[in-house]
């Protein structure tokens, strides 16, 4: 387990140490796996890369939370309703312990928030796209949700502190996500033919976009050699998509599901299943906007946003409200005392 590095250089000195000695300390803490903190000196691509990588994840799971959330009101019994309301809950709390994570690193949550409804800042590709059935809950539980695990574990790892913490708990909750996601599968594949190719229509449409989240090939990965090199990524692009597939094509002959994709074989040699080619020209048409339900995934958004201003506004006024009373005992106290 990395511990922190706590301890600044040039402590023990009277003048404030100089970003050679800085940037040397800091570097040391990399090599040696150990964590940076808040506190910390850090260089200022490394802050900014940080915030980005959090704020499009906080993002992701507050947008996250409309593919399933549809389904809340439709769900077929008591118990989905209560285990999706549960997920989707969850959800909600990840954004939040990420936008936290962020605040540390001197972002402000307002200005993340008009960044995400203004289009200037990113959320997962994954969430662009319909849920037209029930089956589609199951198949986000089982790929989305898996998908975030083989992404999310390694981040738990992450060089910065906040994060890495924040993801320990994230990872533990998706872990019940996927597994209530492949529940529901096994449930609807015991079921009827038509709920049974109710979840191979929806595995059909999720398989590729779920290898898609991973992002660009290893080649086409502007960020990855220095997120890496900064230990805030652990493993690559394409590294993670190959233990993803791996991952799921096992389960999938369990649950009685075709993968799309006629190239998918195992390779003895590697170790490893081949697999075909996401279309990454599609990835990036999503990326920049233009998938299926970009537009009304953010204007949800957007209209949640500003219907969510009054709760706002009064939490604001009751946080002030109280630290004002909190100030008027305290002056109460030291007058008291004075007495
Ligand atoms: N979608 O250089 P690259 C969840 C962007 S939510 C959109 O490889 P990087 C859940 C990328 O940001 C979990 N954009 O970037 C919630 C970069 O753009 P900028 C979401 C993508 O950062 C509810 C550009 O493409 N998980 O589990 O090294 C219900 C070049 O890419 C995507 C996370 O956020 C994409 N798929 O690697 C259920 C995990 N892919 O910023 C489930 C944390 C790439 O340079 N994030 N881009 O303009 C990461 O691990 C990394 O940021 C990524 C990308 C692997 C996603």
């Amino acid at each position: 387990m990395p511990s922190s590095a706590s301890s600044s250089p040039g402590d023990t000195a009277a003048a404030p140490p100089q970003e050679p000695a800085l940037q040397a300390h800091f570097d040391r803490t990399i090599a040696r796996d150990q964590r940076v903190e808040p506190r910390d000196w850090m260089p200022e691509g490394y802050r900014r890369t940080l915030i980005r990588q959090i704020a499009q994840h906080a993002h992701s799971e507050i947008i996250g939370m409309q593919p399933e959330g549809a389904w809340i009101t439709r769900a077929p019994s008591l118990r989905r309703k209560a285990i999706l309301f549960a997920k989707v809950q969850d959800e909600a709390g990840h954004g939040l312990y990420l936008y936290s994570a962020a605040e540390t690193l001197g972002a402000d949550r307002d200005d993340l928030t008009d960044r995400l409804i203004e289009g200037r800042q990113k959320y997962s590709s994954i969430f662009n796209y319909p849920t037209p059935t029930f089956a589609d809950v199951g198949v986000i539980g089982w790929f989305v949700d898996g998908a975030a695990i083989c992404n999310q574990v390694p981040l738990c790892r992450s060089s910065y502190g906040p994060y890495a913490r924040a993801m320990v708990r994230v990872c533990k909750e998706e872990s019940f996500h996927q597994r209530q996601g492949y529940e529901l599968l096994r449930t609807m594949m015991a079921g009827t033919q038509a709920q049974r190719d109710m979840v191979q229509d929806a595995v059909d449409r999720w398989w590729w976009p779920s290898l898609m989240m991973f992002g660009p090939p290893d080649d086409d990965s502007p960020n990855s050699a220095q997120s890496m090199a900064w230990r805030i990524k652990r493993h690559s692009n394409d590294e993670l998509r190959q233990k993803f597939v791996d991952m799921t094509v096992p389960q999938a002959e369990k649950l009685g599901v075709t993968l799309p994709d006629p190239e998918l074989k195992w390779n003895e040699e590697r170790g490893h299943h081949d697999f075909g080619t996401p279309d990454f020209s599609e990835l990036m048409r999503v990326i920049k906007g233009d998938g299926p339900c970009n537009a009304e995934r953010m204007a949800r958004r957007r209209t949640a946003h500003e219907e969510g201003a009054w709760v706002r506004e009064a939490a604001a006024a009751h946080a002030a409200k109280q630290a004002r009373r909190t100030a008027e005992r305290a002056r109460g106290e030291e007058k008291e005392h004075a007495a």
